[in-house]
Order: C-alpha cells, then sequence, then structure tokens
C-alpha cells in the first residue's frame, strides 16, 4: 500500500475506487477545496477480496478510508467535515446555524434513506445487473422507486429555495447527494422521477455543470 514514491507524497490520499459513491464524495469536497489528492486502489468487490492490511485502515472493510499528514480517518460524513475544515478554499458549510444543522440532516438523510434505494435498488437493478447478463429483480426495483419518491420528496421539502440543498451556497449536503443522484437517474426511471420535480432537476443540472463533477465523470446521462 505503500511505497518509495507514496512515502514522500504529502498529498491527502483516498484508499477506494473511482466509482464508489462515498468516495466520489470524499474527492469532490477535495476538488471543490482546491486540495490535490492521490486514490489509492482498493476495491472490497475485488474477486481477492481486500488487502488483509486495509482492515487497518478501516475495520469493516467499507470505502474510503482517508489518511493526511498520518491522520487517519475513515466514515465520509467525518472525513469530507475534516477537509472542509482542515483546508483553505471556499467553506462548505453554511455559516448559518440552522442552515448548517440543515446540511448536516440532509447528509444523514442521504446515508440512511437515500443510498441503498438509489443506487442498489434502482440503478444496480435496472443498469448494472442486465449489463453483466444478470436479471433485475423487479420486485427489490418497485419497492426502492417507492422509497425514492420518499427521499426525493423529503429533500424537495428541506430544500427552502435552494438553489442548493442547504441554502444559496454548495454544501457538503450537495456533494455529498450528487454521487447517489449521478447514478439513479441513469435508470430511465430515476431519469423521470427527477424530471417529475423541477427544483430537484435544476439542481442536478446545477451539480453536472460543476468542474469538480466533470474531473470524476460525473454527467448528466
Ligand atoms: N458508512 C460508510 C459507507 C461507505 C460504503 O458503504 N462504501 C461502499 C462503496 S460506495 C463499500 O465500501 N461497499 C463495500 C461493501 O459493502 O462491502 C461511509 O460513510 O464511508
Amino acid at each position: 500500500m505503500s511505497g518509495p514514491a507514496e512515502a514522500t507524497d504529502a498529498r491527502p490520499r483516498v484508499f477506494g475506487t473511482a466509482d464508489s459513491v462515498y468516495v466520489r464524495i470524499v474527492r469532490l469536497a477535495l476538488i471543490e477545496k482546491g486540495v490535490d489528492h492521490t486514490l489509492v486502489s482498493v476495491d472490497p468487490f475485488a474477486p481477492e477480496g481486500l488487502p488483509p492490511a486495509y482492515r487497518a485502515r478501516h475495520p469493516f472493510g467499507r470505502i474510503p478510508a482517508f489518511e493526511n499528514d498520518g491522520f487517519h480517518l475513515y466514515e465520509t460524513g467525518a472525513i469530507t467535515r475534516y477537509i472542509d475544515e482542515a483546508f483553505a478554499g471556499p467553506p462548505l458549510m453554511p455559516d448559518e446555524v440552522r442552515l448548517r444543522a440543515r446540511a448536516s440532516q440532509i447528509i444523514s438523510l442521504a446515508d440512511a434513506y437515500a443510498y441503498r434505494p438509489l443506487v442498489w435498488g434502482v440503478y444496480v437493478e435496472r443498469m448494472e445487473k442486465p449489463a453483466q447478463g444478470e436479471q433485475t429483480d423487479e420486485a427489490r426495483l418497485a419497492a426502492a422507486l417507492t422509497e425514492a419518491d420518499t427521499c426525493l420528496a423529503a429533500l424537495i421539502a428541506l430544500m427552502e429555495g435552494g438553489p442548493f440543498l442547504a441554502g444559496v451556497r454548495l454544501s457538503l449536503a450537495d456533494l455529498h447527494l450528487a454521487p447517489m443522484v449521478s447514478y439513479f437517474q441513469q435508470a430511465p426511471e430515476g431519469a423521470a422521477r427527477l424530471a417529475a420535480h423541477p427544483g430537484l432537476a435544476a439542481w442536478w443540472a446545477r451539480m453536472i455543470a460543476r468542474p469538480s463533477l466533470r474531473q470524476l465523470g460525473l454527467s448528466a446521462g
């Protein structure tokens, strides 16, 4: 996991894969702060499994793990808050206490209620499984779409005018949700649901126009 080149590399390191939702969240935060970083490839879905040494970075075997100048961290919400506070660059949490609470609420909502249905229930069932020659579990897809409807309606209710999820400025809430929506909207059912909520559709159009999302290859379809 480390070599002579990495030992002299002072850039923060993110451990994981480029296509992971949670790795993308962390990398978006780094890019928005203007912090150069290194992605160290660790794939929990590789046939050979995780490198045993990785458990020292993340006892639960998830990605990402993060390291900055000898400081080790896992759990995406903690990592992005650290990035926001430890590095210069535009603040990624609102100044106002209630909007900051709103951003935290949306991040929790995304983790607890959006990630599984939007990514695994809708994108994986509708797009990834057929691409790999597997059959969509239609019952699982239908249940996930119902959960997704609840998520989208809740987000709209929390947006308070926007244009971003927690006010007039980009925040960690936007960066947390965007990689989930990126997968969701690739499924026709996901795209249709996003289009049915003009406020969220406008938010998504605003997000995919950002250089940070483009840099990671997140796009409209
Ligand atoms: N609570 C973790 C969740 C991270 C997570 O679930 N990452 C996924 C990839 S996007 C993962 O590692 N999956 C591997 C597995 O479920 O075994 C965080 O906030 O960082």
